[in-house]
Order: C-alpha cells, then sequence, then structure tokens
C-alpha cells in the first residue's frame, strides 16, 4: 500500500511539472517577486546614457541611474534606449520626478528627466510595465500628482506590527542594525538585500518615502543607536529615490538624552513652549540630518489613544507641531501632524466629529512645513464610511489623506478584498483625479487637497508589508500595496485598469485568467461591505482585534466610543446613528451639496444611511423593499459573492502554480466561512430588534 502510495505521488507529481514544463509557470512561486517577476534578458539591451551637467557632459551616473539602466538592459526587449537629463544644480535638487518619452528619428526611444535623476528610475519601470502588460508605447509626459507619496509602517522597534498580518518588521528585530550585523554579518547581508527588493518594489510603483516606525512611536526610536540604524535603512533606500521619516513620541525628551541639552540628560517636561524643549528637539534634529541628510521628517500621534502631546500642557496641537516644525526647518524636512484623534467623551461629542472640532479653529496656524494628515474616512477606517469632512474644513493648512493598506477591518490578510475601489470613491466624493484630462493642472487641483497657500502635497498608505515570503500574507493583498503607489501617482487611473496590471504582472496575461480576476478584485470590496456592515453601519468589530462580528458588543471596561452597540443604536424603534441636523449635527461638517445630501434620508446615499441615521426597521427602500428586508439581502448578496469568488477559483487551476493556487484557495475557503458566520450572526443579533414588527 505504501508503495502504491508513493509510485501514485510520483505520477501525480509528474503530471503537474508536465503540466507547467510547457507554460511559463513556474510549479512553485511564493510570491516575493511580487509584480516584478520579469523574465531576464538571454542578451543584454541596448541602453545608452546622455547625462549633461550645466553644458558639460563629464558627468557620471549617480546610483539611481546605474539602477534604471541595469532594469533597461536586463528586462527591456523593445527598441534600443536613450536616458537623458540634465543634472544642472537647480533641476537636479528641486526639478520634478517626471519624464518624457518620445520617439526618434532612428526608430529608437528617448527617457529624458524633467528634473531629478530618479525620473530616469520611474520612466524605466514605465517602459517596463507597458511591455509586460502588453501596452503600446506612446509619447508621454509624466510627472506624479502627489509630491510625497508614503508608506507609514506601524513597526514596533521589538520586531511586532500593529495592524501587521504578514509576519514581523522588515526594519526591526528587537536589536539595533548595529548590534545585528555584529552577531551575525551573513544575516546582516541578507536584511540589506530584503530592503533593495523593498525599494525597488516601491520605486517601481513611485514611492518615494517611508516613515519606518508605528506611530505609537517608542521614544527609544531617537536614541542614538537607533538612529544610526536608521541611517543604513536610508542608505540602502535613497538610490531608489525614497526618502526616510520617522514616527516621534511627543515625550522623547523626558526618555532620550541629547548632546548639549540638560547635559545630555533627559528633561523633566515635554512642554512644547519650554525653551530646554525646543532646544532638545533641535539638537536631535541636528543629530539626524548628520546622520541621513535627506532625512524626510516626523509623523506624529499626539494626544490621541493615550499618546502624549501638546495637550498633556495645555497647548494646542498648533504649538506642539509648530514646535517640531522649527527644528526642522532650517533642514527642510517637515512634520506630518495626525488629525486621527479622539478622546473619551462619548455622551458629550460625536467621535466622528471631534477632528473637525479640534482642529479647524486652529487653520492657518501651522507652519508651512506643518501637514495635517488626515484619515480618509472620520472614523476609522471602516468597511465603509464617508469622506472626513476635515477635508472640507481647512482652507489655509496643507492637508495629506492615510489611506490603510493593511486590512485592519476588511479581512486583514485573510481576505481577498481589493482596496482600489474604495480609494477611488474616497478621490471622487474630494473631487481628486477630476481635472480634464487634458488640462495642465495636477490631478488635486479640483480638491480640497490644493492648498494655494502651500506647494506641500502628500498622501500615505499604512503598510501591509511583512517577512513573509510573498511580503503581505495573502497574494492578493499585494495588489493593494501596487495599487496605493500607482494612485499616489495617478489617482485618474482607474481601479480596474490597475487591477489588470497588477495581474497581468503578477501572474499572467492569459485573458482567460485576468478577465475573470479582475472581475473578482473590482466586486470584492463591495462584497466585504455587505457580508460584514451594509448600509453604513460601523464599527460592529470584535473588540480589539477588529476581526470577526460582534454586533452585540458592550463591554463595561470600554468607552462608548469603542462599543458597536453605541454605533449601531438598534434597538425596536429601528436602528443606526442619527448625525443629521436633528442628530448630532455632523452633516453640518461636510462641504455642499454633500451636507445637505447627507442630511435627509430620503437623499443620503443608500450605502450610508445608517451611518448618518436611525430608521425605524420598516423604513422603505429605494426598491420599495424594508429596510429590514434590504439588511438581509445585503448580508446574503456579500456571501453569494464569496461563493462565487470560491468557483471562480476553482477554474484558475491551469494559470496559476500550484504553491499560489493552494494558499489562495485556503484563503477563500476561510473568507467563506467567516462571510457566513457574519451574515448569520449579525441577522441573528438584528433579529431580536426588527422581528418582533412582523417583518
Ligand atoms: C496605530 C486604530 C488602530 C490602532 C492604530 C490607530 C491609529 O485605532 O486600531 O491600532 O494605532 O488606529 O491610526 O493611530
Amino acid at each position: 500500500m505504501k508503495k502504491w502510495n508513493k509510485r501514485w505521488t510520483m505520477t501525480l507529481l509528474s503530471l503537474v511539472v508536465c503540466q507547467f514544463a510547457f507554460s511559463r509557470i513556474p510549479v512553485i512561486d511564493d510570491g516575493h517577486q511580487l509584480w516584478l517577476s520579469m523574465l531576464h534578458n538571454q542578451q543584454l539591451a541596448k541602453v545608452q546614457l546622455s547625462l549633461t551637467y550645466d553644458g558639460s557632459s563629464t558627468v557620471s551616473p549617480s546610483k539611481t541611474v546605474e539602477i534604471a539602466i541595469n532594469e533597461l538592459r536586463r528586462y527591456w526587449r523593445g527598441a534600443p534606449i536613450t536616458l537623458e537629463a540634465d543634472c544642472g544644480q537647480k533641476q537636479w535638487e528641486q526639478g520634478d520626478e517626471g519624464f518624457t518619452i518620445k520617439r526618434k528619428t532612428d526608430g529608437g526611444l528617448l527617457l529624458k528627466a524633467h528634473g531629478r535623476d530618479v525620473g530616469l528610475l520611474y520612466g524605466a519601470y514605465y517602459l517596463l510595465r507597458l511591455q509586460e502588460t502588453g501596452q503600446p508605447i506612446n509619447p508621454v509626459e509624466q510627472r506624479p500628482a502627489f509630491g510625497l507619496r508614503l508608506l507609514n509602517h506601524w513597526d514596533n522597534l521589538d520586531g511586532s506590527i500593529e495592524r501587521g498580518y504578514a509576519g514581523r518588521s522588515i526594519f526591526w528585530n528587537n536589536s539595533p542594525l548595529s548590534t545585528q550585523a555584529a552577531a551575525n554579518s551573513s544575516l546582516f547581508t541578507l536584511h540589506s538585500s530584503l530592503l533593495e527588493e523593498y525599494a525597488r518594489a516601491n520605486a517601481s510603483i513611485g514611492i518615494n518615502g517611508t516613515v519606518l516606525n508605528n506611530v505609537n512611536a517608542s521614544p527609544r526610536m531617537l536614541a542614538t543607536e537607533y538612529l544610526d540604524s536608521v541611517r543604513t535603512i536610508a542608505d540602502v533606500l535613497r538610490p531608489y529615490g525614497i526618502r526616510v521619516y520617522l514616527s516621534v513620541n511627543f515625550a522623547s525628551p523626558m526618555k532620550v538624552g541629547v548632546e548639549g541639552v540638560n547635559g545630555g540628560k533627559p528633561l523633566a517636561t515635554a512642554d512644547p513652549l519650554d525653551p530646554q524643549v525646543a532646544a532638545w528637539w533641535k539638537a536631535k534634529a541636528n543629530e539626524i540630518y548628520r546622520l541621513v541628510p535627506d532625512f524626510g521628517g516626523f509623523l506624529v500621534k499626539a494626544n490621541s489613544e493615550g499618546q502624549p502631546g501638546p495637550g498633556d500642557y495645555k497647548r494646542t496641537h498648533a504649538e506642539g507641531a509648530n514646535m517640531l516644525a522649527d527644528a526642522l526647518a532650517p533642514h527642510k524636512g517637515i512634520v506630518m501632524w495626525r488629525a486621527f484623534v479622539y478622546g473619551y467623551h462619548a455622551g458629550v461629542e460625536d467621535r466622528v466629529m471631534k477632528a473637525v472640532n479640534e482642529f479647524k479653529p486652529l487653520d492657518g496656524k501651522f507652519r508651512s512645513n506643518v501637514i495635517i494628515q488626515i484619515k480618509n474616512g472620520p472614523l476609522d477606517f471602516q468597511p465603509r464610511e464617508p469622506y472626513s469632512p476635515l477635508f472640507d474644513q481647512l482652507h489655509q493648512t496643507p492637508m495629506m489623506p492615510e489611506l490603510q493598506i493593511t486590512q485592519e477591518y476588511l479581512g486583514q490578510s485573510r481576505h481577498l478584498v481589493y482596496l482600489a475601489t474604495m480609494w477611488k470613491e474616497f478621490f471622487e466624493q474630494l473631487g481628486v483625479g477630476t481635472a480634464p484630462a487634458d488640462s495642465k493642472q495636477t490631478a488635486v487641483a479640483n480638491s480640497p487637497l490644493s492648498t494655494l497657500h502651500s506647494p506641500l502635497s502628500a498622501i500615505a498608505g499604512v503598510a501591509n508589508i511583512g517577512l513573509d515570503d510573498n511580503w503581505c500574507g495573502h497574494h492578493f493583498s499585494q495588489a493593494n500595496w501596487y495599487a496605493f503607489g500607482r494612485l499616489a501617482w495617478d489617482p485618474q487611473l482607474s481601479s480596474r485598469d490597475i487591477a489588470r496590471e497588477w495581474l497581468c504582472q503578477t501572474f499572467t496575461d492569459d485573458s482567460h485568467f485576468v478577465n475573470p480576476m479582475t472581475d473578482v478584485m473590482e466586486t470584492s470590496r463591495e462584497a466585504c461591505v455587505d457580508y460584514m456592515m451594509p448600509l453604513g453601519l460601523h464599527h460592529i468589530f470584535k473588540g480589539d482585534h477588529h476581526y470577526g462580528p460582534e454586533p452585540e458588543g458592550n463591554q463595561p471596561n470600554f468607552p462608548d466610543e469603542w462599543k458597536p452597540v453605541w454605533y449601531h443604536k438598534a434597538e425596536a424603534g429601528g436602528i443606526g446613528f442619527n448625525r443629521s441636523s436633528t442628530g448630532t449635527g455632523a452633516t453640518a461638517q461636510y462641504r455642499e451639496p454633500y451636507r445637505t445630501l447627507y442630511d435627509s434620508p430620503e437623499t443620503c446615499p443608500e450605502q450610508l444611511l445608517l451611518w448618518f441615521h436611525h430608521l425605524p426597521w420598516t423604513f422603505l427602500m429605494a426598491d420599495g423593499k424594508t429596510l429590514w428586508q434590504s439588511l438581509q439581502d445585503h448580508y446574503q448578496r456579500g456571501v453569494d459573492m464569496v461563493d462565487s469568488y470560491v468557483e471562480t477559483w476553482q477554474q484558475m487551476r491551469p494559470y496559476v502554480d500550484v504553491r499560489r493556487f493552494r494558499e489562495v484557495d485556503q484563503r477563500l475557503q476561510h473568507q467563506q466561512q467567516n462571510a457566513r458566520e457574519w451574515r448569520d450572526h449579525c441577522i441573528q443579533y438584528f433579529r431580536q430588534f426588527a422581528q418582533p414588527l412582523g417583518e
């Protein structure tokens, strides 16, 4: 029996090997190559270089240009290319990161950087993307919509990642890098090459900055030995056009000493108006810039969820941010000050109104190198939220959206949920990417994000990256990293086109695979909303880990604003949170037409109905169904969609390597069970209020 088993296994194995031997599909792929699994040229492609510096042509290429050349030599299969850049001082340092591609009279291609050398790198990846996705190469001029396109890593110095679902941190592992290098140099070298792969992947989608640590920041991050690690990381990322930034703990001066202030000892206060505190931050900034001359700046979570901040000293966010901004200004660094603030004042204040209440009075009071970082929605990365009204309320302060790539509330790395459709919905509400195609304006021109007073323009995405073989846990979660970069570069791209691009590059360009899987990706976020919290329901997750359903959640030790029952307010009379003018008045924080639209249940989009309104179970929806019936139908629709994804994936077997097929399959089965659990649990819970009405 044993022998038979072995033979049977061998036969099966050889069948599998045969299947893949005649295709480009490897038998086993761990997904580590991401969307960059290009075939290496047998013979290097022809690439010429024409670099000038203020008229002279004796310039040797920077590392960045070398990378661009090497990428094209290895992978480009089209016409010969000439790379051209004028590295005159002005363009090199301040010029934009864009590029132009032209056809030359001899049939070759010209790739010209608009300003900085990284334009050549972005141009190289642009060409390779067109090649790999089978698109024509036409003359083009490209420049990014957002100046700063950043990842935020919520990585802790001990190597754990807050809301990370793909293994441990790629940056940190308990001790500073210098200690690790001393202990095991080969492991250290491996780590550097991993960081280089990370940098390459980011450069290929235009990401140009990264915040290396959690916004719930350890003060130790600013200790000299860790700053030395930051230098090491910055040195690896720099050639790929990526600057590093740090999250800082506002009370750091009370925990860490700095040379030249208070005899190198920590201070007794972190009051931003205390001259010693300001001197501490100046000295720290100087120390950082000595190690990392192009350091980007600080990201700050202050007076939120227990983090220290200027409020501890009765100072405003502006006073806190400005003090840090002054320390960074001589080095051209910036402060990204987060608007994700709320306290435990439920009953007094609706949490979703907090940011406007706190930041609107400070509009125009921030230094010019401060930018307010605002989550897309006013609550917390829910499967669906309206946009944050703070975007409508600041007119003299630069703002940047914070999106969440890691799927904290969208099935984490276990559910296939493509987020580009959600981000596009947000951009549309904000008017980002609505400038006409032929317009010379930037993609953010028609939106509240374009501040006439400031050249700062930025966007951040909370990363979903860890040490897992495939970086992101779920193979399809890679698409969210990819889509974030692509949309940060060009928010006018459609989610569908990005999905297709990603599928072609990551798996295969076979239309039998790409077409159905594009449909799966495109519908997956709405399916998730349906099986988790349709019609504007929100925050009915299990406490703390935010994974499964807990509409009954009412922990007595929690503040109201963490409790699911506080958000859905289900009772015999109805369900939903009244935030209209007859409720908390949150609708008044929006600009028109949204203020009016959201304020009435008759005009409020149904997908946000229960976010803004408390309505009877018998409320009639547009299609004539009652609210209760509609809610049940949405839950069922979500489950049906996931059932269909499981079936579709079964048809994809011939197009995917064995490992990725199996891993995606397992996760889809899991998602299917979870979707059913969400439906059954929520409907059963809500039924106790809805059913007595005879519904
Ligand atoms: C980093 C939510 C998350 C927290 C996160 C916080 C934030 O509350 O659950 O893990 O903390 O947002 O964005 O600061």
